[in-house]
């Protein structure tokens, strides 16, 4: 399956709630102030945030006197192409090696499996990837990655015992170096945002990474699920302000009729999104195309 066809196939719930909501908006026929309001509502209602929402109709409204547009009906293409171009606003930064990937976000998002995903990703571009353990508080937390590791057959460095996150990801850093490895990917706990000490080891970690592994660039990546729609800002909020994040990657969209939420992200922050989710699959982590996202909605 393409790209495409993965990406409209997990936005199907997305593009229902929303489809069903704006279609008959297109076939009013004047585009005066009820149609704009009715715009806003949907908007709104699909996750797409204030901000967002504000800057596409201010955005739509100027191009509709500019192109001296009549029908709703011909807004649509209009619509679809603000989307585009506020999605593809915060440009992405490509993988140059070595690189070093922090992944970091709440308990749940899909961390470990993100990661699983993208071992395998680099593997078939025949990098050689070396995984960091640095989830020491889950008991089964280093099985599990140990598993997709396994999977795509790259190495795994674990906490040997009583190591804390730091030691295991300083460890990894002397290996990949070692073995001159193109991608050193680390995973870490699952922290609620609230909890100063775990991000004060987050904090840490970082410390570790830019000391030991200056050499690499590092991206460091928030796991956000789409199911959480709003709170997802949030959890961007104060993650970036303890470490600095670079890149967002949303999971589980297959699950969610909330796909809006990354319209919300793009008009709040300036991190782009690196890919997105779509199932457990070691397959089901894609680009993010902004195009492909907003034809896959409509
Ligand atoms: N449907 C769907 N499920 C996903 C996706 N990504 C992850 N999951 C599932 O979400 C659950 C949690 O995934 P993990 O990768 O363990 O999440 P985590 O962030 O590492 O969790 P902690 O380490 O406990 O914080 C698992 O059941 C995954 O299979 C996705 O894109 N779509
Ligand atoms: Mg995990």
């Amino acid at each position: 399956m393409g790209f495409f066809s993965k990406i409209l196939e997990g936005l199907k719930k997305t593009k229902q709630a929303f489809q069903n909501k704006i279609k008959y908006i297109f076939t009013k026929n004047e585009i005066d102030a009820n149609f704009y309001e009715e715009l806003e509502a949907i908007l709104l209602s699909s996750d797409v945030g204030h901000t967002a929402t504000d800057r596409i109709l201010e955005e739509l409204k100027q191009q509709v006197k500019q192109k001296k547009l009549k029908n709703a009906e011909e807004t649509k293409n209009v619509l679809k192409d603000i989307m585009v171009s506020l999605l593809e606003e915060n440009e992405l930064a490509p993988f140059t090696y070595p690189c070093i990937l922090m992944v970091v976000g709440v308990n749940g998002v899909g961390k470990t499996t993100t990661i699983g995903k993208l071992a395998a990703q680099f593997t078939k571009q025949k990098k050689n990837v070396v995984i960091a353990a640095g989830d020491t508080f889950r008991a089964a937390a280093s099985e599990q990655l140990a598993v997709w590791a396994d999977r795509s057959k790259v190495k795994i460095v674990k906490n040997s015992a009583g190591a804390d996150a730091g030691a295991v990801v300083f460890d990894a850093i002397q290996s990949a170096k070692a073995k001159q490895a193109d991608v050193v990917i680390v995973d870490t706990a699952g922290r609620l945002h609230n909890k100063s000490n775990l991000m004060e080891e987050l904090k840490k970690i970082d410390r570790i990474i830019q000391r030991e592994y200056p050499q690499a660039s590092y991206h460091k990546l928030i796991v956000l699920d789409a199911t959480t729609g709003q709170n997802a800002l949030e959890q961007v909020e104060v993650f970036d302000e303890a470490i600095g994040l670079t890149d967002i990657v949303i999971t589980k969209l297959d699950g969610t009729a909330k796909g809006g939420v990354l319209l919300s992200l793009a008009a709040e922050y300036t991190l782009p999104v690196r890919a997105v989710g779509v199932g457990e699959g070691v397959e089901d982590l894609i680009p993010f195309s902004a195009k492909d996202f907003v034809d896959s909605i409509f």
